[in-house]
């Protein structure tokens, strides 16, 4: 028997540190704060945690644009402080990784300063520099793409008459990974040097973005625009299989383990290939697949609660079936900091079902498998914020980009811009970057001044203190989840996953199997009770309850949102 990677059977959890905890007063989140809520964090069962961007940044993105890997953002605190939180992680027995965002840096960064002060510059090729197109005497971008943020990923320079290429806002310029010099100083900027300072690994931002292809015009998918969606090309470039290899050759030096954000690869050979052990590019990476289901091609024009169960099922079983049958791994996650609460997504967010689907959705995740990755809040079951809050609650680029771009585009039609908050109700970024909500007091105990974000209205209700104590709160369930993944890692962890009766609108029915063990999970995605009918669904013989997410539940009636899994 060899022995596991400690990464395979860890559970994660995800620290947005504006968001967290204020230390200070100054109404931002920050590095003490968190040190100072390690044991609640130990109390959930999380083995690894992952902090979002703590480093020097203008924030246009709220930290992945990073003017200094090498410092920390002087409102989080400093690397002394790091130097703190990382020993003190390790004293509670837990790792930590850190983001490491290096498709592109922020235009403050000195590289790019360099880089942009003339065409001679020595770091003038660490950036994607180019000539302008002209067409019919009219300057344009080299091809069409459309940024992640909105309009042309192309920005002009004056100074040196060239645009350069950001896939993301205009402050956030790519770095040219084709220049052997700038993936060196990459390795020992942003990895070494923190690895060296102790850290247990990497979430890797973009990672499949750094080898670009050819650059050609994207096809035109959205006729209104000049600028198209080009996710399929810039993803997943010719040397991408290289690339990662020399930067696992860096991080192998450490043990580190990395997850790298995959987003736009529906091509599962392609996937494989970056977490197959066998390849040596990444331990395991984030596909999308379960968490674009409900969204429209461009993210937000869709309608609320615009997801089809079946959809749900199928994403869960191409992301889940990765590691099968090979030397893959794969990844189990609702939330992140890019996606608004899964409660509100998934389950539902009404007074009477907001706990019972936040269970269900928990009992759910604990019986997939690959490494589990958990959300700040979402263990306390934090939904999304009011659809009343005015559009000045949101604070982050893409949801202004977007409602800017409706508003101009339509000429202020409201039905259009109600439209388009109603969709930004739903699936904005905000909902999950609001501050946590610690207890019942001022600004949720958050924040002893005016947090950067409000804070969600009902946190008299939901908040970590009085779940700490309540045995029926989603926090108590979550914690006993992680705890029965623990107890049956194999089966649920490491084990094969099959869905049955795949078409049912209303109920989502899995199977794990282990060798000679094997369990039952029925979730009901529906708001009333459904009949269960055992019996026919896994034969004759009489299977054991081992978990319902509901407090008291009838053998043959799923009570809505209630969740339940049998061993066989
Ligand atoms: O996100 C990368 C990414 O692909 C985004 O387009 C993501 O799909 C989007 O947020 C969905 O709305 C990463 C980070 O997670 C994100 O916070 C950053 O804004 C982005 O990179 C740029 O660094
Ligand atoms: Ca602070």
């Amino acid at each position: 028997v060899t022995e596991r990677e400690w990464w395979k059977d860890s559970v994660v959890y995800q620290i947005y540190p504006a968001s967290f905890k204020d230390s200070n007063g100054d109404g931002i989140g920050d590095l003490q704060g968190i040190s100072s809520e390690l044991d609640y964090i130990k109390s959930i069962g999380v083995d690894v945690i992952w902090v979002c961007p703590m480093y020097s940044s203008p924030q246009v993105d709220m930290g992945y644009d990073i003017s200094d890997y090498q410092n920390v953002y002087p409102p989080y605190g400093t690397v002394q402080d790091m130097e703190d939180l990382i020993t003190k992680t390790h004293a509670r027995g837990m790792r930590i990784i850190l983001d490491l965002v290096v498709n592109h840096t922020s235009d403050q960064h000195v590289w790019f300063q360099e880089s942009r002060s003339s065409k001679t510059n020595p770091k003038r090729d660490w950036y994607m520099w180019r000539p302008a197109r002209y067409v019919d005497g009219v300057r344009k971008p080299p091809n069409n793409w459309l940024s992640n943020f909105g309009s042309s990923a192309w920005q002009w320079d004056e100074n040196t008459q060239e645009y350069y290429l950001h896939l993301f806002c205009p402050e956030q310029p790519d770095l040219n990974w084709e220049n052997p010099e700038t993936r060196n100083a990459i390795y020992k900027d942003a990895m070494e040097f923190w690895l060296d300072v102790g850290v247990d690994g990497f979430r890797v931002d973009t990672v499949n973005m750094y080898s670009k292809g050819e650059m050609l015009d994207a096809p035109i998918t959205d006729p209104r625009s000049e600028w198209q969606f080009a996710g399929f090309q810039y993803c997943n470039g010719p040397r991408m299989d290289e690339f990662l290899g020399e930067m696992n050759a860096v991080l192998a030096k450490y043990d580190a383990m990395t997850v790298g954000e995959c987003p736009h690869t529906p091509d599962m050979q392609r996937v494989l290939k970056y977490v197959s052990a066998r390849e040596k590019q990444l331990n395991m990476v984030f596909q999308f697949d379960v968490v674009d289901t409900g969204q429209g091609p461009y993210k937000f024009q869709t309608t609320p609660k615009n997801y089809k169960l079946f959809d749900f099922k199928a994403a869960v079983k191409r992301t889940q079936d990765l590691r099968r049958g090979n030397d893959g791994w794969t990844t189990t996650f609702l939330e992140n900091h890019d996606q608004s609460r899964s409660i509100t997504r998934f389950g539902s967010d009404a007074p009477q079902h907001r706990i019972p689907s936040g269970k269900m959705l928990a009992l759910m995740m604990m019986a997939l498998s690959g490494t589990m990755f958990i959300y700040q809040g979402q263990e306390i079951g934090m939904v999304n914020f009011p659809m009343e809050w005015s559009m000045d609650e949101y604070k982050d680029v893409e949801s202004t980009n977007y409602y800017k771009m409706v508003d101009e585009r339509s000429g202020g039609d409201e039905e259009e811009l109600a439209a388009a908050k109603a969709s930004l109700q739903h699936l904005a970024r905000d909902h999950a970057r609001i501050p946590f909500s610690w207890d019942d007091s001022k600004n949720a105990g958050f924040s002893e001044g005016t947090p950067w974000m409000r804070v969600n209205v009902d946190y008299a209700i939901c908040n970590a203190k009085q779940q700490q104590t309540d045995k029926t709160s989603v926090l108590s369930f979550w914690k006993r989840m992680l705890q029965l993944r623990r107890e049956y890692a194999d089966l649920f962890i490491h084990g094969d996953f099959d869905v049955q009766d795949m078409a049912n609108p209303i109920l989502f029915k899995f199977t794990k199997t282990w060798q000679n063990r094997k369990a039952f999970v029925v979730l009901n995605f529906s708001d009333e009770a459904q009949q269960l009918d055992l019996a026919s669904e896994i034969g004759t013989q009489k299977p054991s309850l081992l978990v319902s997410s509901a407090d008291s539940s009838q053998e043959k009636q799923l009570a809505a949102y209630e969740g339940r899994i049998y061993l066989l």
